[in-house]
Protein backbone atom coordinates (compact mmCIF):
# COMPACT_ATOMS: atom_id res chain seq x y z
CA UNK A 1 0.00 0.00 0.00
CA UNK A 2 1.05 3.53 -0.78
CA UNK A 3 1.94 6.14 1.58
CA UNK A 4 -0.93 7.94 0.25
CA UNK A 5 -3.29 4.97 0.53
CA UNK A 6 -2.15 4.83 4.33
CA UNK A 7 -3.26 8.05 5.01
CA UNK A 8 -6.33 7.61 3.63
CA UNK A 9 -5.89 9.42 1.04
CA UNK A 10 -4.94 7.90 -2.62
CA UNK A 11 -6.17 9.62 -5.26
CA UNK A 12 -7.73 7.38 -8.02
CA UNK A 13 -6.48 6.95 -11.14
CA UNK A 14 -7.18 10.18 -13.71
CA UNK A 15 -7.10 8.66 -17.24
CA UNK A 16 -5.39 10.82 -20.42
CA UNK A 17 -8.78 9.68 -22.78
CA UNK A 18 -5.82 7.15 -24.41
CA UNK A 19 -6.13 4.55 -21.50
CA UNK A 20 -3.14 5.43 -19.87
CA UNK A 21 -3.23 6.38 -16.58
CA UNK A 22 -1.66 9.62 -15.94
CA UNK A 23 -0.80 9.16 -12.31
CA UNK A 24 2.31 6.70 -13.51
CA UNK A 25 3.89 10.10 -14.59
CA UNK A 26 4.46 12.61 -11.81
CA UNK A 27 4.79 15.62 -14.54
CA UNK A 28 1.15 14.39 -15.46
CA UNK A 29 -0.35 14.37 -12.18
CA UNK A 30 -3.06 17.28 -11.82
CA UNK A 31 -2.48 20.40 -9.49
CA UNK A 32 -5.85 19.05 -7.31
CA UNK A 33 -3.70 15.47 -6.42
CA UNK A 34 -0.07 16.90 -6.29
CA UNK A 35 -2.54 19.00 -3.17
CA UNK A 36 -3.96 16.17 -1.92
CA UNK A 37 -0.57 14.15 -1.90
CA UNK A 38 1.02 17.32 -0.15
CA UNK A 39 -1.91 17.76 2.48
CA UNK A 40 -2.32 16.29 5.73
CA UNK A 41 -5.96 16.89 5.84
CA UNK A 42 -8.59 14.30 4.12
CA UNK A 43 -11.11 17.20 3.01
CA UNK A 44 -8.03 18.90 1.00
CA UNK A 45 -7.50 15.70 -0.55
CA UNK A 46 -9.97 16.15 -3.55
CA UNK A 47 -9.42 15.57 -7.15
CA UNK A 48 -12.72 16.62 -8.26
CA UNK A 49 -15.30 18.73 -6.27
CA UNK A 50 -17.70 15.63 -5.67
CA UNK A 51 -14.31 13.32 -5.29
CA UNK A 52 -12.69 13.04 -1.73
CA UNK A 53 -10.36 10.81 -0.62
CA UNK A 54 -10.89 8.16 -3.73
CA UNK A 55 -14.75 8.31 -2.91
CA UNK A 56 -17.48 9.81 -4.58
CA UNK A 57 -20.05 11.67 -2.84
CA UNK A 58 -23.60 13.14 -4.54
CA UNK A 59 -22.41 16.43 -2.01
CA UNK A 60 -22.37 19.62 -4.10
CA UNK A 61 -19.57 22.67 -3.90
CA UNK A 62 -19.47 26.18 -4.56
CA UNK A 63 -16.51 28.79 -3.50
CA UNK A 64 -16.89 31.25 -0.91
CA UNK A 65 -16.05 34.86 -0.83
CA UNK A 66 -12.31 34.27 -0.29
CA UNK A 67 -12.43 31.79 -3.02
CA UNK A 68 -12.31 28.71 -0.77
CA UNK A 69 -14.33 25.19 -1.71
CA UNK A 70 -17.40 24.81 0.18
CA UNK A 71 -19.28 21.45 -0.06
CA UNK A 72 -23.09 21.01 0.85
CA UNK A 73 -25.78 18.78 0.55
CA UNK A 74 -27.92 18.52 -1.86
CA UNK A 75 -30.96 20.55 -1.15
CA UNK A 76 -33.66 17.80 -2.12
CA UNK A 77 -31.92 15.32 -0.12
CA UNK A 78 -30.87 16.96 2.62
CA UNK A 79 -28.22 14.68 5.21
CA UNK A 80 -27.19 12.02 3.37
CA UNK A 81 -24.97 11.01 0.52
CA UNK A 82 -24.54 8.60 -1.98
CA UNK A 83 -20.93 7.18 -1.98
CA UNK A 84 -19.02 5.23 -4.40
CA UNK A 85 -15.55 4.13 -4.71
CA UNK A 86 -13.57 5.88 -7.41
CA UNK A 87 -11.19 3.51 -9.89
CA UNK A 88 -10.40 6.32 -12.04
CA UNK A 89 -12.01 9.89 -13.47
CA UNK A 90 -12.47 8.75 -17.35
CA UNK A 91 -14.02 12.36 -18.48
CA UNK A 92 -14.87 15.61 -16.70
CA UNK A 93 -15.55 18.73 -18.59
CA UNK A 94 -18.13 21.95 -17.91
CA UNK A 95 -21.13 22.07 -20.67
CA UNK A 96 -23.33 25.10 -21.32
CA UNK A 97 -25.46 23.64 -18.79
CA UNK A 98 -23.90 21.56 -16.22
CA UNK A 99 -20.98 19.92 -14.76
CA UNK A 100 -20.16 16.33 -16.62
CA UNK A 101 -18.44 13.72 -14.90
CA UNK A 102 -17.82 10.11 -16.13
CA UNK A 103 -16.20 7.79 -13.58
CA UNK A 104 -15.02 4.00 -13.49
CA UNK A 105 -16.06 2.67 -9.74
CA UNK A 106 -15.04 0.13 -8.30
CA UNK A 107 -18.78 -2.05 -7.81
CA UNK A 108 -21.00 -0.47 -10.18
CA UNK A 109 -18.98 -0.36 -13.58
CA UNK A 110 -18.87 3.63 -14.92
CA UNK A 111 -20.80 5.83 -13.24
CA UNK A 112 -22.68 9.12 -15.30
CA UNK A 113 -22.51 12.24 -12.61
CA UNK A 114 -24.60 15.87 -14.20
CA UNK A 115 -23.85 18.47 -11.62
CA UNK A 116 -22.60 16.04 -8.76
CA UNK A 117 -26.07 13.61 -8.86
CA UNK A 118 -26.08 10.40 -10.48
CA UNK A 119 -27.43 9.65 -13.12
CA UNK A 120 -26.66 6.49 -14.14
CA UNK A 121 -24.50 3.52 -13.46
CA UNK A 122 -23.71 0.52 -15.88
CA UNK A 123 -24.69 -2.18 -13.05
CA UNK A 124 -28.05 -0.72 -12.45
CA UNK A 125 -29.27 1.61 -14.97
CA UNK A 126 -31.40 -1.27 -16.53
CA UNK A 127 -33.63 -1.02 -13.62
CA UNK A 128 -34.72 2.93 -14.28
CA UNK A 129 -35.19 2.88 -18.14
CA UNK A 130 -36.75 -0.48 -18.58
CA UNK A 131 -38.79 0.72 -16.18
CA UNK A 132 -39.98 4.13 -17.18
CA UNK A 133 -40.03 2.71 -20.89
CA UNK A 134 -42.27 -0.49 -20.33
CA UNK A 135 -44.66 1.13 -18.13
CA UNK A 136 -46.28 2.93 -20.68
CA UNK A 137 -45.40 1.42 -23.37
CA UNK A 138 -46.86 -1.97 -22.75
CA UNK A 139 -50.16 -0.06 -21.06
CA UNK A 140 -51.64 0.58 -24.59
CA UNK A 141 -52.01 -1.19 -28.23
CA UNK A 142 -49.69 -1.01 -30.45
CA UNK A 143 -47.84 2.02 -29.15
CA UNK A 144 -46.73 4.10 -32.84
CA UNK A 145 -45.08 7.47 -31.96
CA UNK A 146 -43.22 8.58 -29.26
CA UNK A 147 -41.48 11.61 -27.74
CA UNK A 148 -38.84 11.31 -25.32
CA UNK A 149 -37.93 14.44 -23.11
CA UNK A 150 -34.30 14.56 -21.74
CA UNK A 151 -32.83 11.06 -22.13
CA UNK A 152 -29.69 11.95 -24.01
CA UNK A 153 -27.64 8.75 -22.46
CA UNK A 154 -30.17 7.06 -25.30
CA UNK A 155 -30.68 3.93 -23.15
CA UNK A 156 -34.39 5.02 -23.14
CA UNK A 157 -34.44 4.93 -27.07
CA UNK A 158 -32.70 1.80 -26.57
CA UNK A 159 -35.60 0.32 -24.84
CA UNK A 160 -38.27 2.03 -26.72
CA UNK A 161 -36.45 0.09 -29.88
CA UNK A 162 -37.69 -3.13 -28.33
CA UNK A 163 -41.47 -2.34 -29.49
CA UNK A 164 -41.54 -3.35 -33.32
CA UNK A 165 -44.98 -1.06 -33.91
CA UNK A 166 -43.09 1.84 -33.03
CA UNK A 167 -42.78 3.42 -36.36
CA UNK A 168 -41.26 7.20 -35.22
CA UNK A 169 -39.70 8.34 -31.98
CA UNK A 170 -38.61 11.87 -31.19
CA UNK A 171 -36.50 12.53 -28.74
CA UNK A 172 -35.25 16.20 -27.46
CA UNK A 173 -32.14 16.78 -25.15
CA UNK A 174 -30.78 19.86 -24.25
CA UNK A 175 -27.47 19.07 -24.13
CA UNK A 176 -25.67 18.31 -26.82
CA UNK A 177 -22.61 17.08 -24.30
CA UNK A 178 -24.55 14.33 -22.48
CA UNK A 179 -25.06 12.86 -25.80
CA UNK A 180 -21.68 12.67 -27.11
CA UNK A 181 -20.07 11.32 -23.43
CA UNK A 182 -22.82 8.72 -23.86
CA UNK A 183 -21.94 7.51 -27.17
CA UNK A 184 -18.01 7.90 -25.81
CA UNK A 185 -18.40 6.24 -22.66
CA UNK A 186 -21.93 4.58 -22.56
CA UNK A 187 -22.24 2.48 -26.32
CA UNK A 188 -24.60 0.26 -24.92
CA UNK A 189 -27.30 2.82 -24.24
CA UNK A 190 -26.18 4.91 -26.90
CA UNK A 191 -26.66 2.67 -29.32
CA UNK A 192 -30.06 3.74 -28.75
CA UNK A 193 -29.36 6.36 -31.04
CA UNK A 194 -28.51 4.40 -33.93
CA UNK A 195 -32.52 3.25 -34.75
CA UNK A 196 -33.30 4.50 -37.70
CA UNK A 197 -36.83 5.16 -36.27
CA UNK A 198 -35.16 8.00 -33.97
CA UNK A 199 -35.37 11.75 -34.62
CA UNK A 200 -32.84 13.81 -32.31
CA UNK A 201 -33.86 17.49 -31.82
CA UNK A 202 -31.25 19.18 -29.53
CA UNK A 203 -33.23 22.03 -28.00
CA UNK A 204 -35.55 22.80 -24.62
CA UNK A 205 -38.14 20.94 -24.75
CA UNK A 206 -40.62 23.48 -23.08
CA UNK A 207 -40.12 25.11 -26.38
CA UNK A 208 -40.23 22.08 -28.60
CA UNK A 209 -43.49 20.98 -27.66
CA UNK A 210 -44.71 24.39 -28.06
CA UNK A 211 -44.26 23.71 -31.95
CA UNK A 212 -45.78 19.94 -31.30
CA UNK A 213 -49.04 19.43 -33.31
CA UNK A 214 -51.76 18.28 -30.81
CA UNK A 215 -52.23 14.79 -30.45
CA UNK A 216 -49.06 13.78 -32.41
CA UNK A 217 -47.99 11.13 -29.48
CA UNK A 218 -49.37 7.78 -28.31
CA UNK A 219 -46.77 8.08 -25.29
CA UNK A 220 -44.05 10.64 -24.21
CA UNK A 221 -41.76 9.80 -21.63
CA UNK A 222 -39.54 12.45 -19.55
CA UNK A 223 -36.45 11.03 -18.46
CA UNK A 224 -35.14 14.48 -16.66
CA UNK A 225 -32.89 15.02 -14.13
CA UNK A 226 -33.86 15.98 -10.45
CA UNK A 227 -36.18 18.90 -10.56
CA UNK A 228 -33.74 21.88 -9.27
CA UNK A 229 -32.43 24.75 -11.20
CA UNK A 230 -33.52 24.81 -15.11
CA UNK A 231 -35.53 20.85 -15.01
CA UNK A 232 -37.71 22.56 -12.33
CA UNK A 233 -40.36 23.87 -14.75
CA UNK A 234 -40.54 19.91 -15.91
CA UNK A 235 -42.79 19.43 -12.51
CA UNK A 236 -44.99 22.37 -13.11
CA UNK A 237 -48.22 22.52 -14.28
CA UNK A 238 -47.37 24.79 -17.74
CA UNK A 239 -45.36 21.73 -18.68
CA UNK A 240 -48.04 19.03 -18.19
CA UNK A 241 -50.35 21.03 -20.49
CA UNK A 242 -47.99 21.18 -23.14
CA UNK A 243 -47.59 17.59 -22.87
CA UNK A 244 -51.60 16.50 -22.84
CA UNK A 245 -51.70 18.48 -25.71
CA UNK A 246 -49.49 16.63 -27.72
CA UNK A 247 -50.80 13.10 -27.03
CA UNK A 248 -53.68 11.67 -28.46
CA UNK A 249 -56.94 10.56 -26.25
CA UNK A 250 -56.25 8.06 -24.50
CA UNK A 251 -51.99 8.15 -24.57
CA UNK A 252 -49.65 7.77 -21.69
CA UNK A 253 -46.91 9.98 -20.04
CA UNK A 254 -44.80 8.47 -17.93
CA UNK A 255 -42.33 11.31 -15.99
CA UNK A 256 -39.55 10.38 -13.65
CA UNK A 257 -40.56 11.15 -9.96
CA UNK A 258 -38.40 11.15 -7.51
CA UNK A 259 -38.44 8.69 -4.03
CA UNK A 260 -41.60 8.06 -2.04
CA UNK A 261 -39.00 8.15 1.26
CA UNK A 262 -38.16 11.90 0.26
CA UNK A 263 -40.27 13.08 -1.70
CA UNK A 264 -43.69 12.82 -0.44
CA UNK A 265 -44.21 16.74 -1.35
CA UNK A 266 -43.09 16.54 -4.65
CA UNK A 267 -45.21 13.49 -5.55
CA UNK A 268 -48.17 14.98 -4.20
CA UNK A 269 -47.73 18.34 -6.32
CA UNK A 270 -46.84 16.40 -9.44
CA UNK A 271 -50.09 13.58 -9.14
CA UNK A 272 -52.67 17.10 -7.85
CA UNK A 273 -51.67 18.83 -10.96
CA UNK A 274 -51.52 15.68 -12.94
CA UNK A 275 -55.12 15.10 -11.72
CA UNK A 276 -56.52 18.25 -12.73
CA UNK A 277 -54.98 17.62 -16.32
CA UNK A 278 -55.06 14.44 -17.09
CA UNK A 279 -58.50 12.91 -17.67
CA UNK A 280 -57.90 9.67 -18.15
CA UNK A 281 -56.05 7.76 -15.05
CA UNK A 282 -53.32 8.73 -13.07
CA UNK A 283 -51.06 6.28 -11.09
CA UNK A 284 -47.62 6.56 -9.45
CA UNK A 285 -45.26 3.17 -9.73
CA UNK A 286 -41.95 3.23 -8.40
CA UNK A 287 -38.81 1.25 -9.17
CA UNK A 288 -35.25 -0.41 -7.12
CA UNK A 289 -32.39 1.76 -8.09
CA UNK A 290 -29.18 1.44 -5.50
CA UNK A 291 -27.18 4.18 -6.74
CA UNK A 292 -30.34 6.50 -5.99
CA UNK A 293 -31.02 8.39 -3.08
CA UNK A 294 -33.16 5.76 -0.65
CA UNK A 295 -32.07 3.54 -3.40
CA UNK A 296 -35.48 4.08 -5.15
CA UNK A 297 -37.04 5.91 -7.78
CA UNK A 298 -40.62 6.50 -8.83
CA UNK A 299 -42.86 7.44 -12.18
CA UNK A 300 -45.76 9.53 -12.22
CA UNK A 301 -47.64 7.82 -15.33
CA UNK A 302 -51.43 9.13 -16.58
CA UNK A 303 -53.23 9.12 -19.32
CA UNK A 304 -55.84 11.65 -21.64
CA UNK A 305 -59.15 11.31 -21.81
CA UNK A 306 -60.19 9.17 -24.24
CA UNK A 307 -59.88 4.88 -24.71
CA UNK A 308 -59.75 4.02 -21.13
CA UNK A 309 -56.20 2.75 -19.74
CA UNK A 310 -55.45 0.23 -17.46
CA UNK A 311 -51.78 1.23 -16.05
CA UNK A 312 -52.14 -2.06 -13.66
CA UNK A 313 -52.91 -4.80 -15.72
CA UNK A 314 -50.44 -4.16 -19.45
CA UNK A 315 -52.55 -4.68 -22.45
CA UNK A 316 -49.67 -4.96 -24.43
CA UNK A 317 -47.25 -8.13 -22.51
CA UNK A 318 -43.43 -7.38 -23.13
CA UNK A 319 -43.57 -11.20 -23.37
CA UNK A 320 -46.26 -11.78 -26.22
CA UNK A 321 -43.76 -9.24 -28.71
CA UNK A 322 -42.20 -10.52 -31.44
CA UNK A 323 -38.46 -10.45 -30.59
CA UNK A 324 -38.72 -7.74 -27.73
CA UNK A 325 -36.65 -9.28 -25.10
CA UNK A 326 -33.45 -10.09 -27.05
CA UNK A 327 -33.35 -6.81 -29.06
CA UNK A 328 -29.97 -5.59 -28.72
CA UNK A 329 -29.59 -6.76 -25.75
CA UNK A 330 -31.80 -8.99 -23.18
CA UNK A 331 -33.98 -7.00 -20.50
CA UNK A 332 -32.33 -7.66 -17.43
CA UNK A 333 -35.32 -5.92 -14.77
CA UNK A 334 -39.06 -6.09 -16.91
CA UNK A 335 -41.24 -8.45 -16.87
CA UNK A 336 -45.04 -8.14 -15.92
CA UNK A 337 -44.84 -9.42 -12.75
CA UNK A 338 -42.81 -6.52 -11.93
CA UNK A 339 -44.83 -3.96 -13.82
CA UNK A 340 -47.69 -4.84 -11.75
CA UNK A 341 -45.62 -5.08 -8.55
CA UNK A 342 -44.55 -1.52 -9.25
CA UNK A 343 -47.94 -0.23 -8.29
CA UNK A 344 -48.06 -1.76 -4.95
CA UNK A 345 -47.48 1.40 -2.77
CA UNK A 346 -47.16 1.81 1.10
CA UNK A 347 -49.59 2.89 3.65
CA UNK A 348 -47.25 5.74 4.21
CA UNK A 349 -47.34 7.14 0.90
CA UNK A 350 -51.33 5.90 0.57
CA UNK A 351 -51.47 8.27 3.41
CA UNK A 352 -49.12 11.89 2.66
CA UNK A 353 -50.65 11.63 -1.21
CA UNK A 354 -53.89 13.03 -0.97
CA UNK A 355 -54.65 12.02 -4.42
CA UNK A 356 -53.07 8.88 -5.39
CA UNK A 357 -54.92 5.78 -5.86
N1 LIG B 1 -31.62 11.42 -8.82
C1 LIG B 1 -31.28 11.08 -10.18
C2 LIG B 1 -32.44 11.01 -11.10
C3 LIG B 1 -31.97 10.80 -12.51
C4 LIG B 1 -33.05 10.60 -13.47
N2 LIG B 1 -32.59 10.55 -14.84
C5 LIG B 1 -31.67 9.56 -15.14
C6 LIG B 1 -31.29 9.52 -16.59
C7 LIG B 1 -31.06 8.13 -17.06
N3 LIG B 1 -31.44 7.94 -18.42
Amino acid sequence: MGEDAERGFECPKIMDGKGNNENASEKAIPSCCLKARASATELEAKCHSTVLSGWFSESQSSSDKAGRTVYFNNPIWPGEVQCLRVESILYQAKSDYQEVLVFESSSYGKVLVLDGIIQLTEKDECAYQEMITHLPLCSIPSPKTVLVVGGGDGGVLREIARHNSVQHIDICEIDRMVIEVSKKFFPELAAGFDDARVCLHVGDAVEFLTHVPEGKYDAIIVDSSDPVGPAQQLVEKPFFETIARALRPGGVLCNMAESMWLHTHIIDDMISVCREIFKGSVHYAWTSVPTYPSGVIGFVICSTEGPPVDFLNPINPIEKLDGADQHKRKLRYYNSEMHKAAFALPSFLKREVRLIL
